[in-house]
């Protein structure tokens, strides 16, 4: 029998009368409910690796909004930590890492197949959910792109430009690649074993994949992302994939087939009406408001909002940001972005 649940639908190219929304980030800064209960973990990664915890900030947009999917709560740098890396937050700065950048460094951490063990709680996180969502709301899954996680364990942070990771790429090759592919493995694991405790369908995050320019972007954010998908449809066939090659601008068009996904998730550097005919033509979007706009909310907000969901209505459709909503945004122009794509 058909899947009745609006996601899933979207995602097998259904047109629906009305897109279904969820938003980058729903669990965040920007709510209060989620500040108490990230006050009461402790510290972010605390929060993360307890499963009530982590449970509940997944839930809270839910009922505060509805949203037809939530996105299990947890950070794409867990993985990394899984296969060795030290991994802390700086308050009012970011992540940090340990970094990779020798052979002795890529020898020394672990082998794919062993981050299970380390990242079990974040299964507990998702057979919790697999419990207590509505039975309508969609359960989506991640992990961060091969490319965009090993620009962190490269440099050991954030960087504007990923100069390190771009810098380890020329300059050793074999410790770049065997990097690359090593996040490639344990992201199977890591998917696959979301996926069995619950996950209906999964995301990647390639948030970096625009700094990777003409054959470099074919092998290090594509490429990964299709052997990811690949090794995915073969062991759960029916688990719709969204990848989210940020920045990919005219390349975005024929990523579908390229990667191997059910869904591209569009950022808001590439127009609509360009995408409903270079993109949405080969699958389901997902996308593609400015954030900004929860932030200054108004008039703009309404009509932009509008001229999305109308230049997405010929096809398979998710309605989301173009990036993850900011701590400064106003949790009520996330309630008029809702009305106004549910039509109210
Ligand atoms: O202080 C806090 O509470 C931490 C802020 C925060 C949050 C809410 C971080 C730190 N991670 C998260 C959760 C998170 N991260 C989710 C949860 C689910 C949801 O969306 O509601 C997801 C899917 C992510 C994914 C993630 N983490 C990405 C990819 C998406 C994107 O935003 O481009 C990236 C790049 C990260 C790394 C990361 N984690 C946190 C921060 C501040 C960063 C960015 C660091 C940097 O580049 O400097």
């Amino acid at each position: 029998m058909p899947s009745q649940k609006t996601i899933l639908r979207a995602l097998a190219g259904e047109i629906l009368p009305t897109p279904p929304i969820w938003m980058m980030r729903q669990a965040g800064r920007y709510l209060p409910e989620y500040k108490a209960t990230r006050a009461q973990a402790g510290d972010f990664l605390s929060l993360c690796y307890n499963p009530d915890l982590a449970a509940e900030v997944t839930l809270q947009p839910i009922r505060r909004y509805g949203f037809d999917a939530a996105i299990l709560f947890a950070d794409i740098l867990l993985l990394p930590q899984a296969l060795g890396a030290d991994l802390w937050f700086v308050t009012g700065e970011g992540p940090r890492l340990s970094t990779i950048t020798t052979q002795s460094g890529l020898d020394g951490l672990k082998p794919a197949d062993s981050v299970n063990e380390h990242l079990s709680p974040i299964y507990e996180t998702v057979r919790i959910l697999a419990r207590e969502l509505p039975h309508e709301t969609t359960l989506i899954g991640f992990a961060g792109s091969p490319w965009t996680v090993a620009t962190y364990m490269i440099a050991g942070k954030g960087t504007p430009d990923q100069g390190p990771a771009h810098a380890l790429k020329t300059e050793n090759r074999v410790v770049f690649d065997g990097l690359i592919d090593l996040i490639t493995e344990a992201t199977i694991v890591y998917l696959s074993a979301q996926i069995e405790a619950g996950a209906e369908v999964v995301k990647l995050f390639d948030s970096w994949a625009g700094s990777l320019e003409g054959e470099d972007f074919q092998r290090y954010s594509i490429e990964p992302m299709r052997r990811i998908t690949a090794a995915l449809k073969t062991a759960h066939p029916t688990t719709p994939i969204i990848a989210f090659p940020r920045g990919a601008g005219a390349h975005y068009s024929g990523l579908h087939a390229a990667i191997g996904a059910d869904c591209i998730a569009l950022d808001d550097g590439v127009k609509a009406e360009w995408a409903a005919k270079e993109v949405q033509t080969g699958g389901c979007v997902q996308g593609n408001l400015a954030s900004s706009h929860m932030v200054s909310g108004g008039d703009a907000l309404v009509s932009e909002t509008r001229a999305i969901v109308e230049a997405f209505a010929g096809g398979g459709h998710i309605f989301n940001l173009g990036h993850g909503i900011t701590p400064d945004a106003d949790p009520e122009n996330v309630q008029l972005m809702i009305d106004t794509v549910r039509g109210k």
